[in-house]
Parts: C-alpha cells; structure tokens; sequence
C-alpha cells in the first residue's frame, strides 16, 4: 500500500519572505528526490485562485468578516478535495504556501473573529486533517512590512494597520508555541542563516519520515 504523503505548510506576516524560502525548500526536496507539489493558499485551483483575487482585491466597499471567512474556507475546500487529498492519497507530498494557520492568524487574530467558528469551519471543511508540519516563518512586524512594501501595489491585508499585523504575528507565535508540529524559523536573519535553519528543518523531517 502507497505511504500517505506528508503535508507542509508554510506560514507567517506579510513580507516574511514566504516566496523566497518556498522556491528553497522547492529545490531541496527535488534535490532529495521527493516527490512533491507546491501549492499556496487562498487559491490552488481554478476556482479557488479566483476567490482568491476576490480576496486580495482592494474595494470600496467594506468587506464582511463572515463573508471573508466563508471565502477563504470555500476556497479551502475546493483546494483540498481537487488537488491536497489526491496528491497525498498517492503518497505525494504536499508544500503549501499557508493553510489554516492563516485563518486563525488573520481572521481569528487580526479581524479578532471568533477562533471556536473558525475551529468549526475546519472540522467541516479538512475533517481530522491537519498539516503534518508548519514551518513558521518569523519576523518583527515592521521588518516584514517594509519588505513587503518594497514590492510595489498592497493587496487587501497589507493595507491593514501594525496593530493588525501584530495580533496576526501573535496568533502564529502562540500556536507555534509547544506544539511539535510548529517549526518557528527566525527569517529576520540574513537569508543565508534563514535558509540554514530551514535546512536543519527539512533534514529532521526527512529523518524521521523517511527513515
Ligand atoms: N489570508 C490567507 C487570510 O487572510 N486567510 C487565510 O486563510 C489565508 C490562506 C495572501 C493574503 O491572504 C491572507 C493573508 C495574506 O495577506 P500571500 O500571497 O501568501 O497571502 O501574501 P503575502 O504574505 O503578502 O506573501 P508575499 O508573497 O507577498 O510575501 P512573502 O512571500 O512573505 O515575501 P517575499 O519572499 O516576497 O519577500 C519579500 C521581500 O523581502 C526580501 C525578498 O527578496 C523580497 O524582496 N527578503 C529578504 N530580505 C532580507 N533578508 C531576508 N532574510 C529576506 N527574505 C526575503
């Protein structure tokens, strides 16, 4: 019988440098010869990449928080029964540029939404599934920020306040904290000793998944 694969999410504030460290942990899996699919959400699919510019658009009208919500889990869903479950049922694994971590991080810590709907919507939508690693990205809100406004246009959330992103960095630290499954990486460091720690990562994973 197939191994399941494992699931990898990739998780943090705006600007952390998701992009860039994904694109490493890309090249060392394939440099292991693991087979993998990289994925992000919100989006994934056609559908789901189209709830996602529904999403991240900036618009005047004001955005109800439960409308916000149901979107990013329709997306999920759609997500997770066309492309996460089968790639993992055929023992393939799974890297994904943030998963329900954000939900709680965002929705529940940044719009302050209540995090046992959000727990709800979760049962609903991923059943017992839940990411078999995550690997937190971490750095000071400003730092992030600047990075990310570095890159031009803000999308939706990056047009929110420092006070919102801190409540989003508060979210992850304190679900990272104690959990084995969290992996809290210091991406304020120059990229070199990011992608050292990330290695470090990868490799205990891989010992213990594929001994
Ligand atoms: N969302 C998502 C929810 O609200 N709920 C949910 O459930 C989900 C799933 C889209 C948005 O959706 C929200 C959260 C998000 O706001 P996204 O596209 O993943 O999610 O959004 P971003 O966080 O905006 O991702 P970005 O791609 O914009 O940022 P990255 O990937 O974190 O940053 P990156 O790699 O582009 O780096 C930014 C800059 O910093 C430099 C890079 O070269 C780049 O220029 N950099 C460094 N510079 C110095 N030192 C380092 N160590 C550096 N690392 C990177």
């Amino acid at each position: 019988m197939t191994q399941r694969g494992k699931f990898i999410t990739v998780e943090g504030t705006e600007g952390v440098g998701k992009t860039t460290n994904l694109e490493y942990i890309r090249n060392w899996l394939q440099h292991n010869k693991i087979e993998f699919l990289s994925t992000r959400e919100p989006g994934g699919t056609p559908l789901a990449e189209q709830l996602r510019g529904l999403l991240l658009q900036p618009r005047d009208e004001p955005v109800d928080q439960t409308a916000e919500l149901l979107m990013v889990f329709a997306a999920r869903a759609q997500h997770l029964n066309q492309v996460i479950l089968p790639a993992l049922e055929q023992g393939i694994w799974v890297l994904c540029d943030r998963f329900t971590d954000a939900t709680y991080a965002y929705q529940g810590g940044g719009r302050q939404m209540d995090s046992g709907i959000i727990a709800r919507l979760e049962t609903l939508v991923q059943g017992d599934l839940r990411p078999d690693a995550v690997i937190l990205l971490d750095v000071p809100v400003a730092v992030g920020l600047a990075r990310a406004k570095g890159r031009g246009v803000l999308d939706r959330f990056e047009q929110e306040d420092i006070a919102f992103f801190e409540r989003v960095r508060g979210t992850y630290r304190e679900r990272a904290q104690g959990n084995p499954a969290y992996h809290l990486v210091d991406a304020g460091q120059a990229l070199p000793q990011v992608q050292a720690e990330l290695d470090k990562v990868l490799v205990q994973l891989k010992g213990r998944w594929l001994p």
